[in-house]
């Protein structure tokens, strides 16, 4: 057996990577730094490998901002916009369409959407039917030859033409990108032929469309992109890649393509090896991805063995490459730089460095026996042993709690008529109420508390008393604007997700345990160990203490569990669904909370809600059946009389539109401002029953919008839904903003709700 690996986390260790590519944008330093310093996280990233004896060391995993833009360049697929002469350097254009340009040329950065089912975004290749390909790939050679220096047996990454096509839009055409393959195909054979004479062995093949439901036509295009370019091999090997889901009815396809190896992702379909050994063809090897890429659990060892041995006793184990179920991309780097992570969930843990130690140790252990690896099987058996049997992942009072939950406890008392009117007696409001997302702008100065605070610079007392300071500032800005229901402004939290994963018992949040979002950016999911709960109020003091400054009310602000389940690394020990409960009651009770202290507005946000969505279409009404059941645990414990607004952002709304309604939320406010209200059709089609805030513009650029504008907006917004359902806000949260701005922007957006107001009187 080989160890191979299919990616590497590229941000580096310590973020290098997002810092230099920082202070390249803002001019800090030059093109020649950037790429030293790129290529030292790339090298080490190599060394690491090596070191841990990984012989298949990948190739090209690395990038600048997003793999699938440079393939999209590789291919020579450059939009026209981006070929224009002012963008000198290779480095600019790929910047530009990476984020956009201010400088010389203006231009829009091209749209970036989710990798799969992950929380990694990629930059969508714009394909015309004119498009013409060329090869683009010097400098990937050039990191071939470097890679095969740390290891001969290097192993590139290629994204494959039929997943690189889908992965793109086609512009001016309803056709299907496809239409370009044969176009494309030949700069594949180039490729292939380079590769050849570069001296690889083996070159990953990644097709990771494999993982979702095909149709026909893109069955039919792996089957004559793959024979087509079987001519071009020479001596390469392809292993054919697909990640994040069992391959299920593609199976037989994988293994009937002209590939010398096909890879399964044996983490999120175990159950698919059994079949994989009936399919595999005479001389074919197997890519037994048996340690999870993207979660961050350390291996049940003895287990992923047990797989890989029966793989051996079929096969061979000459015919087996031992792998992470996905490129480790999704991992954070290193846990041994944790030290704020209790012993015993650390015992449990293995980041990406971890990961590679395991992938070593199957490996040996399949070429020279367990007794080779003995003591490592017993350390990692003893560990899982306590994470099985801790009180602090099975605690049965939590889960007799979970158990009591009753089909009563998902459902509000009135229906929404009756609390329409309920809450219409007790808040007050004007027609058309206006109200933002939640956050305000974090300046500085706040972060700068906070950090202060976290590093036991600032005292307690301190740190509260300015918080307080700033949320009475927030909240007479607010009334200053005329604003009718309040925020308190968010500035004691850091991440909508982490915040709570701080908070609540059965997470520990990592001090440096990155994954890269796109580009520069990167988040820190909170780790979900053990059984959840709440040990005391996690946001009624703040909410408690803005409502004691006006007499207009003021939201409550939480996390739905979709969303602090989405966000988080997840125990695998047990089904999503029933972690999410667990959230669900803590936020429950965190609600329930907040009514009592005498908060009548509580806003639950969902944004991830739609990303949640599992891959293959038959899997996706369980699971928005269980997420929406857990959005109704957690808002459901109130009265009728208190408001449960939710919040969702950058989603096709569309296609779950049922299971929005069935949230049963009074009130949703959702992104719509750029594509002009064309969402709010949907939901008019749809007939949605409650009350909506569609964004009336947009927050993610400083623009301040005229009144104008906004007013144009609301008269298309009031011809379709009625105005006593209609709400006036931005289109997501302010902190990313600042306050000049926003104080321009929310003027000018109360002056329109006024003004459409008088023209409905
Ligand atoms: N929170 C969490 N996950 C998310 C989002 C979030 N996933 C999806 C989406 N939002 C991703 N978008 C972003 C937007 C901005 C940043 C990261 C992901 C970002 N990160 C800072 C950085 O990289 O410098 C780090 C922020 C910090 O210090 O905490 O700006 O909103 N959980
Ligand atoms: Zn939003």
């Amino acid at each position: 057996a080989i160890a191979t690996n299919l990616g590497f986390p590229r941000i580096g260790a310590k973020r290098e990577l997002k810092w230099q590519l920082e202070k390249y944008w803002q001019g800090k330093i030059g093109a020649e730094a950037l790429l030293a310093g790129a290529a030292e996280v790339r090298e080490t990233n190599w060394q690491w490998q090596a070191e841990a004896g990984i012989t298949q060391i990948p190739v090209g995993d690395f990038s600048l901002y997003d793999h699938v833009l440079d393939w999209a360049i590789r291919v020579g697929a450059v939009p026209g916009a981006y070929q224009n002469g002012k963008l000198v350097s290779h480095l600019d254009r790929y910047f530009a369409m990476a984020r956009g340009s201010q400088q010389g040329v203006d231009l829009p950065a091209m749209e970036m959407t989710k990798w799969f089912n992950t929380n990694y975004h990629y930059i969508v290749p714009e394909w015309s039917v004119e498009q013409t390909f060329h090869l683009d790939a010097d400098a990937f050679l050039q990191d071939i030859a470097a890679a095969q220096q740390v290891s001969p047996a290097a192993r590139p990454v290629v994204l494959g033409p039929v997943s690189l096509l889908l992965l793109g839009k086609l512009k001016d055409s309803e056709a299907s990108p496809l239409v370009l393959l044969d176009r494309l195909l030949p700069v594949y054979e180039q490729l292939l032929q380079r590769l050849n004479a570069a001296g690889c062995k083996w070159v990953q093949w990644d097709e990771p469309v494999l993982a979702l439901d095909l149709d026909l036509a893109t069955q039919e295009a792996l089957r004559h992109s793959l024979q087509q370019l079987s001519g071009s091999l020479g001596n390469v090997k392809l292993v054919l890649t697909s990640y994040f889901e069992s391959l299920r009815e593609n199976l037989p396809l994988a293994f009937e393509l002209p590939v010398s190896a096909v890879h399964l992702d044996l983490v999120y379909g175990p159950e698919q090896l059994a079949e994989a050994l009936r399919y595999v063809r005479d001389g074919q090897s197997l890519s037994l991805g048996l340690i999870d890429g993207r979660n961050v659990w350390r291996t049940d060892l003895t287990k992923a063995l047990a797989q890989a041995e029966t793989a051996a006793e079929a096969i061979g184990s000459d015919r087996l490459l031992i792998a992470p179920s996905c490129s480790l991309l999704h991992s954070p780097v290193d846990l041994a730089a944790e030290t704020e992570i209790d012993d015993e969930v650390k015992s449990w843990l293995a980041f990406a460095r971890q990961k590679l130690d395991e992938i070593t140790t199957i490996t040996t252990a399949l070429n020279s026996g367990r007794a080779a690896v003995a003591e490592t099987l017993a350390l990692n058996a003893g560990a899982l042993e306590t994470r099985r049997t801790s009180i602090r992942t099975h605690n049965p009072a939590i889960r007799d709690r979970v158990a009591a939950i009753s089909p009563a406890n998902l459902k509000r008392t009135g229906d929404y008529t009756v609390r329409q009117s309920q809450q219409r007696a007790r808040l007050k409001l004007p027609p058309l109420p206006t109200t933002t997302i939640g956050s305000f702008p974090q300046t500085a100065a706040v972060r700068q508390a906070r950090a202060a605070f976290r590093k036991g610079e600032l005292p307690a007392e301190q740190y509260r008393q300015f918080l307080e300071t700033e949320t009475e500032a927030c909240i007479r800005r607010q009334e200053a604007l005329g604003l009718d229901v309040l925020v308190h402004g968010e500035f004691e939290r850091n991440d909508m997700v982490e915040y709570f994963g701080e908070q609540l018992e059965g997470f520990v949040v990592s001090k440096n345990g990155w994954v890269q979002s796109y580009g520069s950016r990167c988040v820190k999911p909170p780790i979900i160990f053990g059984d959840i709960h709440r040990l005391s109020a996690m946001t009624v003091p703040m909410a408690q203490y803005a409502q004691s400054l006006t007499d207009r009310p003021v939201k409550g602000m939480l996390t739905g569990p979709v969303t602090i389940l989405c966000w988080s690394f997840v125990r695998d020990d047990q089904p999503r669904w029933v972690t999410c409960q667990q959230i669900a009651l803590a936020i429950r009770e965190e609600s329930i909370d907040l009514e009592q202290a005498g908060i009548g507005v509580i806003q639950i946000d969902e944004p991830a809600l739609r990303e949640g969505l599992p891959l293959r279409k038959s899997d996706q009404t369980d699971y928005l059946a269980w997420a929406v059941d857990a959005f109704r645990l957690a808002s459901s414990g109130i009265r009728d009389e208190t408001q449960i607004h939710t919040h969702m952002c950058y989603c096709e709304f569309n296609e779950i539109l049922p299971a929005i309604a069935a949230l049963d939320a009074d009130v949703i406010s959702i992104e719509t401002s750029r594509s002009q209200m064309e969402l709010l059709d949907g939901f008019v089609e749809f007939r949605y029953p409650n009350e909506i805030g569609p964004g009336v513009y947009d927050i993610h650029s400083p623009r301040v919008p005229a009144t104008t504008e906004m007013v144009g907006l609301l008269k298309k917004a009031v011809e379709v839904i009625p105005a006593e359902r209609l709400w006036v806000n931005p289109d997501c949260g302010l902190k990313t903003r600042g306050w000049p701005e926003v104080e321009a922007a929310l003027r000018a957006m109360v002056e329109a709700a006024q003004e459409v107001r008088s023209l409905l009187a």
